[in-house]
């Protein structure tokens, strides 16, 4: 791409995404349009210098993965240096946003503000910042050594169910406060002393930007385990368990010791921001000074990067993102505050009183790709990696009843529900009214491999539809078409008829979360490509206003690069803009979202719905 592209733009905005193995930065102009995409791949630059492997250092066999700072920073310097290089107008940039991987958090030591106040142009970063951390790495998402600690957590609040609906999660190994709880009373106790503060990687990011330290954005903020999301402040407790002072389970000396130390903590992590579109501040004189930005450059601040992901699109109250890669991620926008152990909620980062709902399931493509080797086989199709057959079963059963038959195929072991792997198929018999999911094996009860194609599509998808119900907003259907408010409540009886009360992960299904339809659903990643497959989902989904099909390939950096121009524009007028008005210009004027047509199932499949639920009541669990 030449300069021009970018002479024609009279402003320009940036959207940086610093994930586990690249950084990125979108260059967007004031009329939202992507321009140019910069990155550069730790691997390919810094394995050498930093001797990572995919991004990040596995130390030893405990389940530890980190990555190193330092190489943050030169990646930052690499990047500008190769804009630079390709002529970027940096002058013109007038406002960055963007995203970091989440839960990673970054310590600060008793210099760092000093050293950030004093940059060097003609220094680089990681040669100027070396003595700006108290410890030199950032845990990364991927870690797991945190069991003792997430024991803790759940100890201390009396069960995942209840550290959920404090914090929106229940613990996960990665989540923030379990690495602190590890770093102060476990790995880094010296450290610990003498860390200033502690950033997460998108706060991180921005610190460096503004040439001080940043406080850490809400809606990230929540992936910490130590937020709590209705009362908007950090829990004492949570923090308590994090500094390793909790009454029972520390035994610290006294009382004023114990406070003493989650003050300490409370100041380590200082505010949480606030969700706003206001600025954090100029970009600071490092960066106009060696790259040539201007110094009315503004820093919003960055977010996660599923958060970032959901500002890509316009997506509304309700509506669900459902991103279908080696594992399936739905993520959801919510008015509706029901948190689950099973699921995650986060603040929305541009919506205020909203929240992000996520689902994360392991067992994705890997699961039907193994069911498609198999119906491959028994096909005598060569190629095993071929989807016709397994395409063309699916696209026969396109519009007609579900078959009763169905089946929960985790060749890994799945999170959600927390399981460990297995196949369970089962078929809906009917007799004299009485309806019974009965448990079967492949080849018996008519169960056949064919079947196989369908139901793990079905299945996964049902589950999706389970687990999203509760945490859709009340009555999205109801309120939408009151004429079908007595359909609804009768498929409801007849559903609490042939199955009795319904349970998904120890909760009851409400009859709100039964009937609750998503907006609109919108499929990413790999098998987003697979028609045959979304459009079984979206007939199951039943989504009231349509099915849509995208591809995004940098969303956490677009996001990034919308939430800046939004932010600006918020600013400019003076007033809050709803995010979801303001981006959705963009695609009335493109018509850059593919919808497609798919026979509605919704209602039929309530028997599948049904099904899923006894059948995961037999399901062998995992413990914690
Ligand atoms: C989300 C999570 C990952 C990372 C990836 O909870 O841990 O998606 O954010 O960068």
């Amino acid at each position: 791409m030449s300069e021009t592209d970018f002479s024609s733009s009279k402003s320009l905005f940036l959207g940086f995404d610093l994930s586990t193995q690249q950084l990125k930065i979108i260059v967007t102009n004031e009329d939202l349009k992507a321009l140019k995409t910069y990155n550069v791949e730790f691997d390919s630059q810094f394995k050498e210098k930093y001797k990572v492997y995919k991004g990040v250092i596995t130390p030893g066999d405990d389940g530890e993965i980190v990555s190193p700072v330092a190489m943050w920073l030169d990646a930052i310097d690499f990047l500008m240096d190769k804009m630079l290089k390709d002529k970027f107008p940096f002058d013109k940039v007038i406002g960055i946003s963007g995203s970091g991987q989440q839960h990673g958090s970054v310590y600060w030591s008793e210099e760092a503000d000093k050293l950030l106040k004093n940059l060097d142009p003609k220094k680089d970063l990681s040669e100027q910042l070396q003595k700006a951390f108290s410890w030199e790495m950032s845990p990364n998402w991927q870690d797991h050594s945190t069991i003792p600690e997430a024991n803790a957590f759940h100890k201390a609040v009396g069960g995942k169910e209840n550290l959920a609906k404090i914090t929106g999660s229940r613990a996960h190994l990665r989540f923030t406060g379990l690495q602190i709880r590890k770093f102060v009373t476990r790995s880094h106790q010296k450290e610990y002393a003498h860390t200033s503060r502690i950033s997460l990687v998108s706060s991180f990011v921005t610190s460096i930007l503004l040439g001080k330290i940043d406080d850490i954005e809400q809606s990230d903020g929540c992936g910490m385990n130590l937020y709590d999301i209705e009362k908007s402040q950090y829990d004492d407790e949570l923090l308590a368990v994090a500094a390793g002072v909790h009454t029972t389970l520390d035994h610290p000396e006294s009382k004023q010791y114990q406070q003493d130390k989650i003050e300490e903590l409370k100041q380590k992590l200082g505010k949480i921001k606030p969700i706003t579109y206001e600025s954090s501040g100029p970009i600071s004189n490092y960066f106009t000074e060696k790259y040539g930005f201007s110094s009315k450059c503004k820093i919003y601040s960055f977010t996660g990067d599923n958060l970032a992901t959901i500002l890509s699109l316009p997506l509304q109250p309700n509506d669900c993102l459902i991103s279908l890669g080696t594992s399936t991620t739905v993520l959801l926008i919510t008015q509706n505050y029901n948190p689950s152990s099973q699921y995650h909620l986060f603040d929305h980062p541009t919506m205020p009183k909203h929240y992000m709902g996520m689902i994360c399931y392991s067992n994705g493509s890997v699961a039907r790709e193994k069911i498609r080797d198999e119906v491959n086989k028994k096909y005598e199709v060569k190629d095993h990696t071929n989807w016709s057959k397994f395409d063309e079963i699916l696209e026969q059963s396109e519009g007609k009843p579900f078959d009763d038959k169905l089946g929960i195929y985790f060749p890994i072991g799945e999170i959600v529900p927390q399981a460990p792997a297995q196949t369970i198929r089962a078929v809906l018999s009917k007799d004299s009214e009485q309806y019974k999911v009965k448990k079967c094996k492949l080849d018996t009860d008519g169960f056949t491999v064919d079947d196989d194609a369908l139901a793990i599509v079905e299945s996964q998808t049902l589950s999706c539809r389970l687990r999203s119900g509760p945490m859709l907003s009340k009555s999205s259907v109801s309120q939408k078409d009151s004429k079908d408010t007595k359909e609804y409540e009768e498929i409801y009886d007849k559903v609490n008829k042939k199955f009795g009360k319904l349970y998904t992960d120890g909760k009851e299904q409400t009859r709100d979360s039964l009937l609750a339809r998503p907006n609109k659903c919108y499929y990413v990643g790999g098998a987003s490509n697979n028609q045959n497959i979304i459009n079984k989902m979206g007939s199951i989904l039943g989504p009231v206003e349509g099915n849509y099909k995208v591809e995004i390939p940098n969303a956490c950096a677009l996001g990034g690069a919308y939430k800046a121009s939004w932010s600006h524009e918020c600013e400019t007028q003076n007033k809050h803009i709803p995010y979801d008005e303001y981006i959705k210009k963009l695609f009335d004027v493109n018509q850059e979202l593919e919808s497609f047509k798919v026979v509605d199932q919704w209602i039929e499949y309530f028997d599948g719905v049904g099904m899923l639920a006894k059948m995961e009541e037999e399901l062998l669990v995992s413990d914690d």
